[in-house]
């Protein structure tokens, strides 16, 4: 892989020469390392080497188009350095396609992340940071996007492929996970609300990140202030809720997305309300009624939504998601299913918080 990455990095024509690289094992879907190259001057300076998941991007070359306008976008509104670059080859192409598979490079932003965090001022500011990735892309010409991944939250979607995997039941795995797909099963109305609320025109589609793990936000390591937002894969149209939602369900769970304590799986009040300060601060004002009204209930619908693709590939063979262990789907359904169930008990309790800090926003 060294002889590879090398390769690689020669091929977009980095300057000086490498002198080490280690696999970054956070993220669930491309491979990913750090390399450290040594400058002329004795400086060193890191990039970060991607080779693209083509089970999970059908069209790398559409994902990278799209990070190319997405980039440019918010590199204008933001010229001091602080958001992502991708490089370009000599040739002026953001990718390498060969034998192995798509690569691309862009530069390290030297930060920390967190899988799981209890730190309410780094959350709130997470919170800031995806609002504001919003807003700055609230001007984007949303048509001229390729669609990376079809109906990537469409839950009503993900369920209908559910329930054919379940019928089919490929590896007789499904009496394993038959509580978590009753449970699932049995919350499917309310679940798939939103993708219904969106085919009726009641939520409107936005320039949204779709991806907004806690784990997608670079942390500075002394000040804990969010420095940005990574991962530009599945920017698409979307909906507002789904990207709180989804933020809510990775950051405020007590515990991380693959957890073997599922039991111990729950949405942390305080961190909900921490990141909803900072994500509403930035939209109060351009979000619709039926938008912010239906903000817990996104952290519902993508807690679901999560646990309903967690269990389908846990069903179907492990096939999206990497995997560390046999069983590790299967512990990502059951903690994935448990803090879903937390969040319905918790719905009037997150509303009232919603409604707080908008009274405070001046809503
Ligand atoms: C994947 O690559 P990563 O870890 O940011 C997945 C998300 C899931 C997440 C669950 C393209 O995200 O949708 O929410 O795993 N990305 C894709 O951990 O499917
Ligand atoms: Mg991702």
């Amino acid at each position: 892989m060294e002889e590879k990455i090398k390769e690689i990095c020669r091929s977009f024509g980095i300057p000086g020469k490498p002198v080490s690289y280690k696999e970054i094992t956070v993220g669930n879907v491309n491979k990913t390392y750090k390399v450290d190259f040594v400058c002329e001057n004795g400086t060193v300076k890191s990039y970060v080497v991607q080779q693209i998941n083509t089970y999970v991007f059908r069209n790398p070359a559409q994902v990278m188009a799209n990070i190319e306008k997405i980039t440019e976008h918010i590199n204008k509104k933001k010229p001091d350095g602080s958001f992502l670059h991708y490089l370009h080859t000599p040739e002026g192409e953001t990718y390498i396609h060969d034998k192995t598979g798509y690569w691309r490079i862009c530069g390290y932003i030297p930060s920390i992340t967190f899988s799981v965090c209890d730190d309410l001022e780094a959350v709130c500011s997470a919170g800031e940071a995806f609002g504001e990735f919003q807003q700055l892309l609230s001007d984007f010409d949303a048509s001229t996007l390729f669609e990376t991944i079809p109906d990537f939250h469409n839950t009503v979607k993900r369920y209908k492929t559910l329930e054919k995997d379940v019928q089919n039941d490929p590896l007789g795995r499904v009496k394993e996970v038959k509580r978590e797909l009753d449970w699932l099963f049995s919350v499917k109305e309310i679940a798939c609300k939103m993708t219904e609320m969106k085919n009726a025109g009641l939520l409107p589609l936005r320039v949204t990140h779709n991806d907004t793990k806690i784990n997608n936000v670079l942390f500075d390591k002394e000040t804990k202030k969010a420095l940005t937002v990574i991962d530009l894969d599945t920017v698409m149209p979307g909906l507002a809720g789904h990207d709180f939602g989804d933020a809510i369900r990775s950051a405020a769970n007590y515990v991380a997305e693959d957890s073997k304590e599922y039991e111990k799986a729950g949405v942390n009040l305080d961190i909900f309300k921490a990141f909803a300060k900072g994500f509403i601060s930035k939209t109060a004002h351009t979000l619709t009624e039926n938008e912010l009204s239906t903000l817990s209930l996104g952290c519902f619908v993508l807690a679901c939504e999560q646990a309903v693709r967690f269990v389908d590939d846990y069903v179907t063979g492990d096939k999206y998601y990497k995997t560390t262990y046999p069983e590790h789907n299967l512990d990502r359904t059951r903690t994935q299913t448990a803090l879903a169930k937390d969040m319905l008990d918790k719905m009037d309790a997150m509303n009232s918080i919603v409604r707080y800090i908008l009274t405070e926003c001046g809503k």
